[in-house]
């Protein structure tokens, strides 16, 4: 149970604060991010939202003010002046990329709010609930323990897409009856959901939706189809998107889900300099323990792996060995 006051307290006795997250932004660190940060903008805070990566083509409709910002040197004395660090949807620092060592600098307060696995102690507090399936979840709870009446259109916005995609629509595992009763005090704030929804998933290119179906059309399998995984290397990349330096395939790994002999889907995506992996499953098959044999985390069912210096070859059999052991050690436990 997170201690929520705690939060308050420590936001209610600061008065300049940094918001972060993750490389490669998804629904639910962007959200989570702008959320508290029109919570933190009704209090009349300072702040500001500084990431790595810019943000998502399709998660920009929520950021109308243009609140985040993407780091340079420009921004080293905000960050070393800055009372709170407040990171969000991650828990390791290495996640923050370029942000590394100034994160390190700053003398600022640290703290982690989150929901994935093995949380780094990189900050000075950790507020952590696995069990909750999307960080906004946390940032609805943390704003609802100070006035609900907070919770406007925009941050309702915010947090509702937040969730949608952290939870595949609300299909994913860890959904309770609670998730509803949130989503649904989200929409009589005004919510939108097929708006929302049409915003996020519907506004796709072409070039990426032809990319989608070069990758379902080439799915391998391994164990009986019980892995099904896709590979874009870069050739394949370069034919539908040139222009794009790591363009966003997450979603497509979801797919590989679709089989009914699945029960571990995986993407082999290309990066400049190494390969990414993103691994989906069923069940109660961790893939998180899988990514975390790799250097890679994240949750039960949902989980990555980055390797840098690594090349599509090695990467492909080496991951797949990993899993049909995971995989049989797991049926063996399940019998
Ligand atoms: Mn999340």
């Amino acid at each position: 149970m997170i201690n929520y006051k705690r939060i308050l307290e420590i936001i209610e006795n600061n008065n300049s604060f940094v918001i972060t997250t993750h490389v490669n932004p998804d629904g639910d660190a962007i959200g989570s991010e702008l959320a508290l940060a029109y919570f933190l903008q009704k209090l009349n805070k300072d702040f500001k939202i500084i990431n790595h990566s810019p943000t998502p083509e399709n998660y920009t409709f929520l950021d109308e003010e243009n609140l985040i910002n993407i780091y340079d040197n420009s921004f080293d004395n905000y960050i070393l002046n800055a009372n709170v660090i407040i990171a969000v949807d991650f828990n390791t620092l290495g996640r923050t990329r370029s942000m590394m060592q100034i994160l390190n600098q700053t003398k600022a307060y640290k703290i982690i709010i989150d929901h994935h696995r093995n949380p780094q102690n990189f900050v000075d507090e950790i507020f952590t609930d696995i069990d909750s399936p999307a960080t906004a979840i946390l940032i609805y709870e943390l704003i609802k323990t100070y006035d609900s009446n907070l919770i406007d259109k925009k941050t309702a916005d915010a947090l509702y897409a937040a969730i949608m995609t952290d939870t595949g629509s609300f299909r994913f595992e860890r959904i309770t009856p609670n998730v509803h009763l949130i989503v649904a005090d989200l929409i009589s704030k005004g919510t939108n959901p097929t708006y929302i929804y049409n915003k996020i998933y519907n506004e796709m290119n072409l070039e990426k939706l032809k990319l989608l179906g070069i990758s379902i059309a080439n799915i391998n399998l391994a164990m009986d189809g019980k892995i099904a995984y896709m590979v874009i290397d870069r050739n394949l990349l370069m034919k539908y998107v040139p222009e794009e330096e790591e363009f966003d395939v997450d979603g497509f790994v979801n797919y590989c889900l679709s089989l009914k002999t699945t029960i571990v889907g995986m993407l082999f995506f290309e990066i400049k300099n190494g390969v990414k992996v993103s691994l989906r499953s069923k069940e109660k098959f961790p893939v998180n323990l899988l990514a975390e044999k790799f250097g890679g985390g994240g949750h039960l069912n949902a989980a990555g792996i980055r390797l840098e210096n690594a090349n599509l070859k090695d990467v492909i059999p080496m991951v797949i060995n990993q899993t049909i052991q995971d995989l049989e050690k797991y049926e063996r436990e399940k019998q």
